[in-house]
C-alpha cells in the first residue's frame, strides 16, 4: 500500500509526495515549495516539467507550480519572481483521510532573505488532493512590528498536448497589460488561443478559467488572487532559456493567479492568504 505522506528525492532533490486513497497524486519539492507533479484521480500527469529543468541549489526549476513572492517578476527592485523558489523550505505537517491528502510546507526569514528583502516574514504553502482537484494555497504572515507588502503569483505551467489547440475562456471583458509590447488592453475575444510569444497580466478578474484541449479540459479558480497571467515563450524566447528543450514551448501553457496589479499589505501581526485551485475535467 502507498503511504498517503512519504519523503522521497525528486531528481536528487529532498521532496514530499502525497497519495489520495483514489489514487491521486503531487509531489511537492523542499526547493522553493514547488509543486512538480500533480496526476488527479484516474487521471495523467497535468503539470509540465521541462525535460531540461535544474535542480540545483539556488536555480529556479521550470515547470510545476513555482511560487512567486514577495514580487511578481522583475516589478520592483528584488530578484525576478523574488527569492522563495529558489531556497529550501521546511516540511511541516501532512494528513490524509477517506479521500484527501495535504502537505504544508514553510519558511520564514532568516539572515539571507533579510540582506534581499529585510522584513520579518511567515509563509506556509499548503497543497490539499482530492479526487479531480488540487488546491495550492500560499499563507502569508507578518511577525514583525512594521507593515510588510507584496506581490505574488502561484506561476501553474499546465502540461497540454499541444499549445496551440488549446483554448482559454473566462477573461472575456478584462482589462490587461500585454507585457511582449508594454501596452494596455481589453479583451475582446470569448476564446483566447496561443499562436506566438504570449505574456499577458490580466487584471481583477471574477471568473474561472478554462482551459480546453482535444479530450480534456481543466478549470482554474482563486480567492485573493485577482490577477491572472497567461504566459507562452513560443520559439525564439524559448530557444533563449537554457532549461527548455526545443519543442518544450508546445507542451506548455502557464495560467498563474497572482495579486500583481494592487500588492497585498500586511500591517504587523497581520495574515493573508491566496487560493489557487485546478480541476481536472
Ligand atoms: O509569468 C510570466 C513571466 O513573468 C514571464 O515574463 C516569463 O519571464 C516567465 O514569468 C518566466 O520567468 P523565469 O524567471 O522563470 O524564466
Amino acid at each position: 500500500m502507498i503511504e498517503a505522506i512519504e519523503h522521497i528525492e525528486f531528481h536528487g532533490m529532498p521532496a514530499v509526495r502525497i497519495s489520495a486513497p483514489d489514487g491521486a497524486q503531487a509531489t511537492i519539492l523542499r526547493h522553493g515549495a514547488q509543486v512538480v507533479s500533480w496526476i488527479p484521480a484516474g487521471g495523467e500527469e497535468r503539470l509540465f516539467l521541462s525535460e531540461n529543468a535544474k535542480f540545483e541549489r539556488g536555480v529556479p526549476v521550470r515547470g510545476g507550480i513555482p511560487i512567486c513572492f514577495p514580487q511578481f517578476g522583475s516589478r520592483g527592485p528584488l530578484p525576478k519572481h523574488g527569492f522563495v523558489r529558489t531556497v529550501e523550505w521546511d516540511f511541516d505537517s501532512g494528513r490524509s483521510g477517506s479521500d484527501f491528502a495535504t502537505a504544508t510546507m514553510a519558511l520564514g526569514d532568516d539572515d539571507v532573505s533579510r540582506e534581499i528583502w529585510p522584513h520579518a516574514f511567515h509563509a506556509e504553502l499548503t497543497v490539499l488532493l482530492s479526487g479531480k482537484r488540487l488546491d495550492v494555497e500560499l499563507g502569508v504572515r507578518n511577525p514583525g512590528d512594521e507593515t510588510i507588502s507584496f506581490t505574488c503569483a502561484l506561476h501553474s505551467y499546465l502540461a497540454v498536448r499541444e499549445v496551440e489547440e488549446a483554448q482559454i475562456q473566462g477573461l472575456r471583458g478584462l482589462r490587461y497589460l500585454d507585457a511582449t509590447k508594454g501596452t494596455e488592453h481589453r479583451e475582446s475575444g470569448t476564446e483566447l488561443m496561443i499562436e506566438a510569444e504570449t505574456d499577458r497580466i490580466y487584471f481583477d478578474a471574477q471568473k474561472p478559467v478554462l482551459v480546453s484541449e482535444r479530450g480534456r479540459s481543466l478549470g482554474l479558480s482563486a480567492e485573493n488572487l485577482p490577477d491572472v497571467v497567461v504566459w507562452n515563450p513560443w520559439e525564439h524566447l524559448s530557444a533563449t532559456l537554457p532549461d527548455m528543450t526545443k519543442l518544450g514551448f508546445r507542451r506548455m501553457l502557464c495560467i498563474e493567479h497572482g495579486a500583481i496589479g494592487k500588492p497585498v499589505v500586511l500591517p504587523a501581526g497581520a495574515e493573508w492568504w491566496g487560493r489557487q485551485s485546478l480541476l481536472a475535467l
